[in-house]
């Protein structure tokens, strides 16, 4: 069993009889689906999700994990979902994968946010990895600007040789900004920018973080 299968499995192991819960994306999110997919198999687990992404909603179909629309889930009770950075303070970089926008409103409309890492992605401050910024892309040359004058050193998200596009038809700029000595000011000044739809910080957001290290321990935060 890998790391991220630990930490995943002890997030599921939180999940009770008729919650509604929010699946999140991305390698260490899929360890968690698969585990709630054998529990609802195997146990009988009894649950509503909704998913942060294309891909884990067809993962869950895949494995008869019920998926509701947003319009039958008012609210969760808890998410898990994965993170490319987690600091002291438990803000997040999220967005590697390219489903920030929908990993923050279901994080936001969950009653607890459980966060899944391994201990690669623990820092003492936040920025090693490129803070992914999600962006419209009508006049999206003028909002790269604005995120330069930032001082963000932007970059469009490229795959396949092609610019990447999220579920949501929005591109991700990613911003080389090393280290964020403010994540909450910063996270606020990007969200003003027209344009910028969302960005990967997540402040205060996470409850629980659960993180898999490699002599066997796993540090529940
Ligand atoms: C997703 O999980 C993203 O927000 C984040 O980028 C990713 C972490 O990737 P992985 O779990 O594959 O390391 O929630």
């Amino acid at each position: 069993m890998n790391l991220k299968q630990l930490a995943a499995i002890k997030a599921v192991e939180m999940i009770e009889d008729g919650m509604k819960v929010g699946l999140g994306t991305g390698s260490t999110a899929y360890w968690a689906i698969q585990e709630i997919g054998r529990r609802v198999k195997e146990e009988g687990l009894r649950i509503e999700t909704v998913a942060t992404s294309q891909a884990s909603e067809d993962l869950a179909r895949e494995l008869e994990i019920p998926i509701l629309p947003f319009s039958e889930i008012p609210h969760l009770d808890l998410t898990i979902d994965g993170a490319d950075e987690v600091d002291p303070q438990l803000n997040l970089i999220k967005g590697g994968g390219g489903a920030l926008l929908r990993e923050k409103i279901v994080a936001s409309n969950s009653d607890k946010l459980i966060i899944i890492v391994d201990e690669s992605k623990s820092v003492e401050t936040l920025g090693a990895f490129a803070l992914p910024v999600e962006v419209v892309p009508f006049a999206c040359e003028w909002t790269l600007a604005a995120l330069e004058r930032l001082g963000c050193k932007p970059e469009w998200r490229v795959k396949d040789g092609e610019q990447f596009v999220t579920d949501n038809g929005n591109y991700i700029a990613d911003c080389r900004i090393e280290r964020i000595e403010d994540a909450p000011l910063l996270e606020q000044q990007l969200n003003r920018i027209p344009g910028v739809v969302d960005n990967g910080l997540f402040i205060d957001m996470a409850s629980i973080v659960i993180v898999a290290c490699s002599d066997g321990t796993i540090d529940v935060r």
